[in-house]
């Protein structure tokens, strides 16, 4: 489209003019059309000179996740080549809900806000404007509802690599669907699905990572964190949204190609769960034991105090330290 086309030859001539009349020439339109863009350019953020007769010139552009920002950072094939931006939105994982049967496996959905961000088991999610990266990539694997459970896990993987590649923090995994940095949590991953007894129709797996979030709500203050906040430093949105969705491409193949066992080892590497006492907390039911193992199917293996082990299936459970959040 012209705007995005005007855009482009704008950044492969930063800080530099170009006359209008080359732009009309180039697209093969009015100045009025250029102009147009230009005004909307403007209106998104974009810092752009315009001067009479020499034309324009983009001094800067906006900390925006739209596709035309992540783009030169993103190494992948098909997941986010299909791109949906928004500005604001209810939640990015109920939009994807509403177009997945109509688009193509690997469409991302990001928003800069969303207004009723989601968590599991009705929970919300806090998205503040411009501050994170709140997203859903939705994926048609020819998997059955059990396997697609574990792509959240495929996704933690993938995000705690990101962190560690964009800020040198070494971050880890609470058990099944956060990400934890300095003992906080900085991520959560929602995974929904539309799917039969033995059938998936599609997989909607959410991010919502705190990436230059300054303030939290008062009751989030001693569980959350931001990558800002722990890195002390502002962290590149656009590099770190591409980032994950070129590490979730590399773990969904490899768990699509050779099954779940690298993962779980990678899982099992990064887990803050694992060899510590948890408080399980299911339905209306609380019980303690010791985290032992992550099994083959995902699952977290606890061990009672009378010695009986139990399988925990994510889902329908909440985990907790036994001393605190992690
Ligand atoms: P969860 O149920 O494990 O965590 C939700 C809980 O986390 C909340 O009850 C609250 O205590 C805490 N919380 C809320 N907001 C934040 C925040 N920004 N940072 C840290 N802690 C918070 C985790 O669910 C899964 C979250 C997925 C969010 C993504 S964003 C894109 C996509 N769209 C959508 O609506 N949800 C997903």
């Amino acid at each position: 489209m012209l705007k995005n086309n005007i855009l482009q030859l704008l950044k492969n001539n930063k800080n530099k003019y170009i006359s209008g009349q080359d732009l009309c020439d180039t697209f093969n339109v009015s100045r009025t059309a250029i102009w147009k863009c230009i005004k909307e350019l403007k209106s998104d953020g974009y810092i752009i000179e315009s001067q009479h007769k020499t034309g324009y010139m983009l001094i800067s552009e906006p900390d925006i996740l739209s596709y035309i920002e992540i783009y030169p950072y993103l190494k992948t094939k098909f997941i986010g080549r299909n791109y949906i931006h928004f500005e604001s939105i209810t939640s990015t994982n109920d939009y994807a809900k509403e177009i997945a049967f109509k688009c193509d496996n690997g469409t991302v959905i990001v928003s800069e806000e969303q207004t009723s961000g989601r968590g599991r088991l009705g929970r919300s999610w806090v998205s503040n404007k411009g501050e994170g990266i709140w997203m859903s990539i939705i994926l048609k694997p020819d998997l059955n509802p059990q396997e697609a459970v574990k792509l959240t896990q495929v996704a933690a993987v993938a995000v705690v690599d990101s962190i560690k590649d964009a800020t040198g923090l070494s971050s880890g995994i609470k058990w099944p669907n956060d990400i934890i940095v300095d003992r906080k949590k900085v991520c959560g991953i929602l995974t929904e699905m539309n799917a039969e007894l033995d059938k998936v129709y599609y997989v909607v797996v959410g991010i919502g990572l705190n990436a230059n979030v300054t303030t939290f709500p008062k009751d989030l203050n001693d569980k959350a964190t931001s990558l800002l906040i722990s890195a002390g430093k502002k962290i590149d949105r656009k590099q770190l949204t591409a980032s994950i969705l070129n590490n979730f491409e590399k773990y969904y193949g490899v768990y699509l190609s050779k099954g779940f066992s690298y993962i779980r080892t990678m899982c099992i590497k990064y887990s803050l769960t694992l060899n510590s006492d948890v408080r399980i907390i299911s339905n209306n039911h609380e019980y303690i034991g010791h985290a032992i193992d992550i099994d083959d199917d995902g699952n977290l293996i606890v061990e009672l105090k009378n010695g009986d082990r139990k399988t925990i299936m994510s889902g329908d459970v909440s985990v907790r330290g036994i001393l605190g959040y992690v």
